[in-house]
């Protein structure tokens, strides 16, 4: 009993620590030089050198007397228009939570700024993790979490965190019925 009960505790860290590496990234949008308009940052280039996943943040840093951050549809991305954002941010040190995959785009709506590049395409990959639950728990009941086709942005919301939910339910099952059945 003591034995499978450490068994159990082994593999539920496994799958928290593996919960938390996966879902820790932090994203500095522009790197040290944040969100601005000075120094001419690329922020295409910049969101290019990154992976994006679900559950990702990312965080813009910047003078709220200066600038803002809103979250747009492409087209208004496209031409910079900032004013029916789909969200806005204003604090100077914004974190947003990435909850589903595809593009993300984020604009200043300070006049001028979009159009001289303070704008940046957050693209996010499926987490890879959803589509590899762990093999210790896997059982053929589980159904794999994979996604049908690209359906528009919203459409998938938290898929590889409901996979995960999943696995961290079985390992809690599987213990109850250790415990059931041995106490
Ligand atoms: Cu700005």
């Amino acid at each position: 009993m003591v034995l499978v009960v450490r068994v159990f505790l082994a593999v539920v860290l496994m799958v928290m620590a593996a919960l938390k590496v996966s879902h820790a990234a932090v994203h500095k949008v522009g790197d040290s030089a944040g969100w601005t308009t000075i120094g001419g940052v690329d922020y295409k280039k910049w969101a290019a050198s990154k992976t994006f996943h679900v559950g990702d943040v990312i965080k813009f840093e910047y003078n709220s007397q200066f600038h803002n951050v809103m979250r747009v549809t492409h087209p208004m991305y496209q031409s910079c228009n900032a004013t029916v954002p789909l969200d806005s941010y204003a604090t100077g040190n914004d974190t947003i939570t990435i909850t589903t995959k595809g593009h993300h785009f984020f604009i200043c709506g300070i006049p001028g700024h979009c159009q001289a590049g303070q704008k940046v395409d957050i693209n996010v990959l499926r987490h890879p993790s959803a589509a590899a639950p762990t093999p210790a728990l896997a059982s053929p009941a589980v159904p794999v979490a994979h996604a049908p086709a690209p359906g528009p942005n919203m459409a998938a919301p938290l898929k590889s965190v409901k996979g995960q939910f999943v696995v961290l339910g079985l390992a809690i099952a599987t213990l109850a019925v250790l415990v059931s059945g041995l106490a």
